[in-house]
């Protein structure tokens, strides 16, 4: 099946400037001389033609293209491949990929999902982690992630692990003569724990650094709790400059939990509008609602914590404090436009180590502290951002790693240990970049992960 040749349309399915139908295989010279005219017999690589696609059964155009030509293996597979650049219409994307297979029944095919991206990976045009990126950047929801994907895909990641693994073969065949050479292996000499230190401490950050990464393409997940009938959801639609959730004078009115995507800097974030802590309601709607608030409070990153500063404080703005004082937060008090008397300085006795900013949502006052708080929010967790980035796969892996290069690092530390041993774990985590890279990869694992892609990638 990797002998055929595969087609496939390369952007998204749609109407637009251009549509794109990738080709790639040994064929890919004959489809385009079968369906495209004029064309030199023989063309040269990487020139842009301009002529017709063309139905030759029934001798009409069908559209108007640019053709480049690509000589494998100077090509994104490898392989002989070729872009033809059409209008981006459907139907006339549907007729000349039907026009291909019509006039090529056997030997060529649609691509499956990825399937372009994995005869690069197959054909040593880039390694797993690069091929892996590719689909990450594609995907990426943030411009953030998309950078750091790219970095991934220029394979500074895998420069990484090359140059790890570059040194562990180093270690591994110091520690192996040794075996040779040596009748009594002291292991003293060789200064393999210090060696080990630096790319240890780059598993380590990388690893550390994984949550907040993640981070940049889930977004940051806020909620702006309280009491009920403060003004959250007041201010969720002013955050929004929306109507988004209903608003009203009701205590109670929220009770599904609202959530919507602002973009602070080009930074993604949840803000999520949640029904309002009140322990005493006997409404069994309300309650759940109450429920789902304490869950969002309880796995979001950052909290707005909403007081309210036109009646007395009470138990239950303590417990919801109590529930958040861990996290990152910002505390407001709103409705300063009409301040029970004495409120600010009760509220500033009970929450000492806090600092409360006055805010009125209704007559837009200190709103900017908000957006302040949400940008503060992200730039923290983008102040976290590494060279690059690791998905899943890479990251159960990487602490695999990290366990074997601890242990030898361990080992080598002492004089009694068996140099076998130590070599065994070398070659232990020799493997694990193998299998980072692709190397030793498991098939179903590599389907796995090129079934993930579009079709067309
Ligand atoms: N005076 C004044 N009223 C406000 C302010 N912000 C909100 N309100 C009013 O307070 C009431 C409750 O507002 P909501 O935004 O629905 O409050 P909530 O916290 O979402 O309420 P629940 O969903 O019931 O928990 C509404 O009548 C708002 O108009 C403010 O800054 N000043
Ligand atoms: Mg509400």
């Amino acid at each position: 099946m990797e002998s055929d040749t595969v087609a496939a349309l390369s952007t998204p399915l749609g109407k637009g400037g251009i549509a794109v139908i990738r080709v790639s295989g040994d064929r890919a010279t004959d489809i385009l001389h079968e369906i495209i005219e004029p064309l030199p017999v023989k063309m040269t690589p990487r020139k842009a033609y301009h002529g017709f696609v063309r139905d030759p059964e029934h001798s009409r155009r069908i559209d108007e293209c640019v053709v480049v030509f690509y000589k494998a293996p100077h090509s994104y597979t490898g392989e002989d491949a070729a872009e033809i650049s059409i209008h981006s219409n459907p139907f006339i994307v549907e007729e000349v990929l039907n026009l291909i297979f019509r006039r090529f029944t056997t030997g060529v095919r649609n691509a499956l999902p990825g399937e372009f991206t994995y005869r690069a990976f197959k054909n040593g045009k880039m390694d797993l982690i690069q091929a892996e990126s590719v689909n990450e950047l594609i995907n990426a929801n943030s411009k953030y992630y998309a950078h750091l994907k790219f970095n991934s895909l220029e394979g500074r990641l895998s420069r990484f692990m090359e140059e790890l693994k570059e040194l562990l073969i180093d270690l591994g065949v110091r520690i192996e003569t040794k075996i040779e050479f040596d009748e009594d292996p002291s292991l003293a000499e060789v200064s393999i724990a210090g060696r080990l230190q630096e790319p240890l401490k780059r598993v380590d950050t990388l690893l550390a650094n994984t949550r907040f990464n993640d981070l940049l393409d889930k977004g940051l997940n806020v909620v702006i709790a309280g009491k009920v009938n403060v003004g959250k959801s007041s201010l969720f639609n002013t955050l929004l400059m929306e109507e988004r959730s209903i608003i009203s004078a009701t205590p109670g009115t929220t009770r599904d939990f609202i959530r919507e995507k602002l973009y602070i800097d080009g930074f993604p974030v949840d803000i999520t509008d949640v029904a309002g802590i009140n322990r005493g309601t006997e409404d069994d709607i309300e309650a759940q609602g109450i429920r789902r608030s304490l869950q969002k409070l309880a796995s979001c990153d950052a909290v707005i914590f909403m007081l309210d500063a036109s009646g007395p404080m009470d138990n239950t703005d303590q417990e919801i404090y109590d529930l958040i004082k861990k996290k990152k937060k910002l505390l407001i008090a709103n409705k300063i436009d009409i301040r029970a008397p004495g409120v600010t300085d009760t509220m500033a006795a009970c929450f000492k180590e806090e600092k409360i900013i006055d805010v009125s949502v209704k007559q837009h006052r200190n709103i900017d502290a908000v957006t302040g708080f949400l940008a503060e929010c992200a730039a923290e967790a983008r102040g976290k951002e590494g060279d690059f980035t690791v998905n899943r796969r890479q990251k159960s892996l990487l602490e695999e790693l990290r366990t074997v290069l601890q242990t030898v690092s361990r080992m080598v530390e002492v004089p009694s240990a068996q140099v076998e041993i130590i070599a065994e774990e070398i070659r232990r985590a020799l493997d694990i970049i193998g299998q980072l890279m692709g190397k030793i990869t498991p098939e179903d694992i590599l389907n796995k992960i090129f079934s993930e892609f579009c079709v067309g990638k």
